[in-house]
């Protein structure tokens, strides 16, 4: 391949445009791969039927993904996770939570999105600085973001309609007054519900895991599919790539 014609793809990587990067896609199509999901205290993955099904028997159930690591900074950056989730067990008249959340591996900062799926009366919210590993991730949160909006209302509040799809986004975009915090998620009667609340002190700003798992009761069990994590800030590994590329090529070339 000439230089000519790998010049100009390398700088391309360089300069990718703010529009979106994928920088995580698993759909679970290959039975027995769960597309580098990692299980978390205790509980048992199994990539079946074109979905994630998560069980753990004695626990809250919990899995992560690592991703390509992102920062945001400028007024407009974000990262964004959606997927779909099904309840598929569990009975109703219980006091559960089902949490979306995104982290930086290293420092473990992250922030948390609490929704509630169960029948007894809880607060959906947002909470900073949790706990990457353990049975819980919200009783170990240091800092409440109160949220606003749909504050009150359950995802799923029966424990019929265990086949139902509920999709759900968590996006974190930098605004002039801080981290804008937004999660929804799509109800049993179909009305997509939505929280909000903005960090303004110190927001944390990278971003290479996500972690989706229950809390308030054991037994709660769910299968996922299509799980995209997506910013519009390019990713750092396909622009160094381009560099390297081409600092490679003109050694090459200079030899
Ligand atoms: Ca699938
Ligand atoms: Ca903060």
């Amino acid at each position: 391949m000439s230089l000519r014609f790998l010049l100009p793809v390398s700088v391309c990587l360089l300069t990718l445009p703010a529009s979106a990067v994928t920088l995580a896609s698993t759909v679970f199509n290959t039975a027995g791969n769960t597309d580098g999901w990692a299980a978390v205290n205790g509980t048992t993955l199994n990539s079946t039927a074109g979905q994630l099904q998560l069980t753990n028997a004695t626990g809250v159930t919990r899995a992560t993904l690592a991703f390509g690591s992102v920062t945001v900074g400028a007024v407009g950056d974000y990262v964004e996770v959606s997927y779909n989730v099904i309840f598929t067990n569990s009975t109703s008249g219980v006091n559960r939570q089902f949490e979306t959340s995104l982290w930086d591996s290293a420092s473990s900062d992250g922030y948390v999105g609490n929704f509630r799926i169960g029948t007894v009366a809880a607060n959906n919210r947002f909470f900073e600085t949790a706990a990457l590993s353990g049975t819980s991730v919200a009783s170990t949160g240091a800092t409440l973001i109160t949220a606003s909006g749909d504050s009150t209302v359950s995802l799923r509040p029966t424990a019929t309609n265990n086949t139902y799809v509920h999709t759900i986004t968590l996006r974190l975009e930098v605004t002039g007054t801080g981290m804008a915090l937004t999660y929804s998620g799509l109800d049993n009667g179909g009305v997509t519900r939505t929280i909000m609340a903005t960090d303004s002190s110190t927001p944390y700003l990278s971003f290479d895991r996500l972690d989706l798992n229950t809390w308030g009761n054991n037994n709660v069990n769910f299968a996922i599919d299509n799980v995209v994590v997506s910013t519009n800030v390019p990713e750092p590994s396909l622009a160094l790539l381009g560099s390297l590329g081409v600092l490679g090529l003109l050694r090459r070339r200079r030899a």
